[in-house]
């Protein structure tokens, strides 16, 4: 089977610059020698380059809003073409961005192929603001209400957006790791009855229960592809310190990794983010590294890695 890896190094989701190194760190850590170690043909697509708009006042509150529009608008582009390539062959595809506010893009364009997607978010954060609602300004904090049928009327017209539309429903999307969720999107969890686990959900049923009840809500009523966005802020800082936002009380590695096994497992693995590697936020090399080797475990884990080991029956014991 194959895989295809997709750079999208990109920083405009936040203030603070950076992440859009994150692609690069990830392959140095060894991504690709590990994917062909598990057996996958990989078809390395390299980065994405993202045109720079100078000109890019803000609306309303919302920072770099043509920039970010026009790299999601790109990325789509670029993830219905895999996608589209990859089906043919029945094959899996993966996917790196860099700041969240590039999923937008990445889950539209995975969409536009398969419409009945789900959505699995492991993040500390619900990235759910709408423009109004949001704290920041930022809008790595915001792209799931781009998604959201439910949040359409909430949504200005915001420049740079105009060529996507909401395309999910709130039933069709688990967060898992929350921490930090900020009282408006608080009120959108409630009030749209997401599915979501916060840490504190981690600690009382369990990762396992957790993942069983995930699979359950999404994929009882029928098997369909899962969309994976994976923010490596999900974990503890401890773990991952090379990120943008780190909250305490995060993921331990063996609960992160669990996640990804159990997603691996019900072969329905479609696409996958990994985002938020922020190398210029470590604060030695030593810190980078860690987030980026954690990165391509977690990337491992999701495409079959497994703890237990593996072998081919047809490979005699020595
Ligand atoms: C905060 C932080 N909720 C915001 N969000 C982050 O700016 O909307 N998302 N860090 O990844
Ligand atoms: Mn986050
Ligand atoms: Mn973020
Ligand atoms: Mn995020």
């Amino acid at each position: 089977q194959s895989v295809a890896v997709l750079g999208a190094p990109f920083s405009r989701g936040q203030k603070r610059g950076g992440v859009e190194h994150g692609p690069k760190v990830i392959r140095d850590a060894g991504l690709i020698d590990r994917l062909s170690g598990l057996d996958y043909s990989v078809h390395d697509f390299g980065d994405l380059n993202f045109r720079h708009l100078e000109k890019d006042e803000p609306y309303m509150d919302v920072k770099f809003p043509r920039n970010v529009g026009g790299a999601n608008k790109m990325l789509s582009s670029a993830v219905i073409l895999n996608v589209l390539l990859y089906l043919t062959y029945k094959t899996c595809l993966r996917l790196s961005s860099s700041s969240h506010s590039l999923a937008i893009g990445s889950v539209s364009g995975h969409a536009q192929q398969c419409p009945d997607l789900c959505l699995i978010w492991v993040d500390a954060h619900a990235d759910v603001n709408t423009p109004m609602t949001s704290p920041s300004g930022n809008l790595h904090g915001q792209p799931v209400a781009f998604m959201l049928k439910e949040l359409q009327d909430k949504m200005p017209d915001i420049p740079g957006f105009s060529w996507t539309k909401p395309f999910l429903s709130s039933r069709d999307l688990v967060y898992i790791g929350l921490r930090d969720v900020d009282p408006g999107e608080h009120h959108i969890l409630k009030n749209l009855g997401i599915q979501y686990f916060t840490m504190r959900d981690i600690d009382r049923l369990g990762i396992q229960r957790v993942m069983e009840v995930t699979f359950d809500h999404l994929l009882s009523r029928k098997q369909r592809p899962i969309h994976l966005s994976f923010d490596i802020d999900a974990f503890d800082p401890s773990l991952a310190p090379a990120t943008g936002t780190p909250v305490n009380g995060g993921l331990t590695y063996r609960e992160g990794i669990y996640i990804t096994e159990e997603i691996h497992n019900t072969g329905l693995l479609s696409v996958m983010d990994l985002v938020e590697v922020n190398p210029v936020l470590g604060a030695n090399p030593e810190a980078v590294e860690a987030t980026a080797s954690l990165a391509v475990d977690v990337i491992a884990s999701a495409l079959g890695q497994t703890r237990e080991g593996a072998h081919v029956s047809i490979v005699e014991i020595p």
